[in-house]
């Protein structure tokens, strides 16, 4: 649920923002249309080096975007594919060009940042301030790398500069980006700022998926300012997924071929049961991967549920020609206090011989050296990946070295108040997040922890922790059969008294070389906005605690 402050305020925002912002934001594809994917932009030996711009503009429909503008000789383009390689390094020049008029704050008391390290710019977070989260990536949380409690960006500013290496044993699959400056989060999501990563490699792990074409399909979800309750906008690639309103978008497929759909949910609080239907009923999906993460082994499932930021990676197979098929989320609730997810035909898929092969658009500059990515039938056989290589590896049959119990709670701040959104270590007090807090958790380099995660709140939440996958172990309270790698995961809420609460337990691995400070937050980017969320401080080996 939403706040009424944030409400109010959301409506001063737009009063100033629609009369005067000229469209910073590439012009969005028309609606009942062909999806296109991202443009793809490959890394070349070894290094992909890009200039992102962050800009905001209100369209016609008086909807507020804010993008992420990759510039190209043809003009800019938002959000592309970012491509690369175990090993390879990734060069980001970001700058910040969001325009503002009046109010930023979107309702947000100023934080304070005393005592608070700074990456970037100073000055204080606003609805006009950017940075960039590398979600799912296994990178250390530090400046210039994929920190998000210190980086800050402020409009005018020159470029700032990511800079990482992706680590060699880091899984191939589907990663994505997004801003991430507290309390601004949804806002800039909202509708626009996300784009994928992909890391290569996935046909050497699950050799499933080699010489079949490959789609990366980026569902947002947008919602006009003034905010009004209820469901809210998905788009596909930038396209308006709102059949019977709008014509369907369209995707193309050949009869009975296999393709390799690759699916970021990139909503703010969408949690998406994802369906193929034809013939009357939903098709078997082949599961090839879940958050970037390969499974031991591919699963056909007619439904796979993703939740807000997760991504999932599944070959479709098409049904034969004059068959009508269509691409869909279906309806999921989220409880009592929850928003509603509604069911929605995310596509219309038409199969047609004639079906566009060129699916990936391919940066011009970089495509000339880099293999293309998007088919690879006739590139050489790939050495294969072993899933024993990857990190977080032999997780299971490690004995934890801690237990943990978290819980996501909400209370109600007066009559019409507010709800406050908790996330508290147990034996903790409830409190929201604030910058310059101390971590709510503080373990080492080595450790392999047992989480248990409950819901105490009548909305479903959705668990999300940067830098690591966590292996699911049970869902309330019992063993799962398959104990997939995880970096986001939904935990159904509360059915009241009398009812137990619903609980993951997970092992977290805190093996890798991620020493510092990042967060563990619910993935519903308003509840993060307004605090639910904490610290966790990871010390080298045998480091003492400062706390
Ligand atoms: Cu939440």
């Amino acid at each position: 649920m939403r706040s009424v402050c944030r409400y109010s305020l959301a409506i001063l925002l737009c009063g100033f923002s629609f009369l005067r912002l000229e469209a910073q934001c590439p012009k969005r594809p028309d609606a009942g249309t062909v999806v296109k994917d991202p443009l793809a932009v490959n890394s070349v030996n070894g290094v992909l080096t890009a200039d992102f711009t962050m800009r905001h503009s209100v369209d016609n429909g008086g909807y507020n975007h804010y993008c992420i503008n990759y510039d190209t000789d043809k003009g800019e383009v938002e959000a592309p594919t970012l491509r690369l390689h175990q090993g390879d390094r990734l060069i980001l020049n970001l700058k910040d060009r969001i325009e503002s008029d009046g109010d930023d704050s979107a309702g947000m008391e100023a934080m304070d940042m005393s005592n608070t390290p700074t990456c970037g710019d100073t000055g204080t977070p606003t609805l006009s301030s950017t940075n960039m989260h590398f979600h799912g990536l296994n990178v250390p949380p530090s400046c210039h790398q994929d920190d998000v409690l210190t980086t800050l960006l402020q409009p005018g500013k020159p470029p700032f500069q990511f800079n990482m290496q992706i680590p060699k044993d880091e899984p191939p699959g589907l990663y994505w980006y997004h801003p991430h400056v507290h309390g601004f989060v949804e806002f800039q999501v909202n509708g626009g700022a996300a784009g994928a990563l992909i890391v290569e490699g996935m046909d050497k792990v699950r050799p499933e998926v080699t010489g079949l074409t490959e789609r990366v399909f980026v569902i947002r979800q947008q919602y006009l300012v003034p905010w009004v309750p209820g469901p809210y906008q998905l788009t596909i690639n930038y396209q308006d997924a709102a059949s019977p309103s709008l014509p369907s978008p369209v995707i193309n497929m050949k009869p009975n071929e296999k393709q390799f759909w690759r699916v970021v949910n990139a909503t703010i609080q969408d949690f998406m049961p994802l369906q193929v239907w034809f013939n009357g009923k939903p098709q078997p999906l082949q599961l090839i991967a879940l958050d970037g993460y390969p499974l031991a082994k591919p699963r056909n499932q007619d439904t796979v549920l993703v939740p807000p930021a997760g991504r999932a990676e599944f070959i479709v197979q098409a049904p034969p020609q004059n068959n009508e098929a269509i691409f869909i989320s279906l309806g999921y609730s989220t409880g009592p206090t929850g928003n509603p997810d509604l069911e929605q035909q995310l596509a219309r898929i038409d199969v047609s011989n004639d079906a566009d092969e060129a699916s990936t658009p391919q940066a011009p500059v970089q495509a000339k050296e880099a293999p293309q990515a998007a088919k690879s039938d006739d590139a050489e056989p790939a050495p294969s990946i072993t899933i024993s290589s990857l990190k977080f590896s032999g997780l299971r049959n490690l004995k934890p070295t801690a237990q943990r119990k978290v819980y996501f709670s909400e209370e109600f701040g007066g009559t019409n108040g507010p709800i406050q959104f908790y996330i508290t270590v147990d034996g903790q007090k409830q409190k929201i997040f604030e910058p310059n807090e101390k971590p709510a958790i503080t373990t080492h380099i080595g450790a392999v922890e047992d989480w248990t995660i409950e819901n105490h709140a009548l909305e479903t939440h959705d668990f999300h922790i940067h830098q690591i996958h966590f292996m699911l172990l049970e869902v309330d309270g019992k063993p799962v059969k398959d104990q997939d790698l995880r970096d986001t995961y939904e935990i159904p809420f509360w059915e009241g008294p009398g009812h137990p609460y619903h609980s993951i337990k997970a092992r977290f691995d805190f093996r890798g070389a991620i020493a510092g400070t990042f967060v563990f937050h619910c993935h519903i980017l308003l509840h993060e906005d307004m605090g639910m969320m904490h610290k966790i401080l990871v010390l080298p080996k045998d480091a003492p605690d400062p706390n």
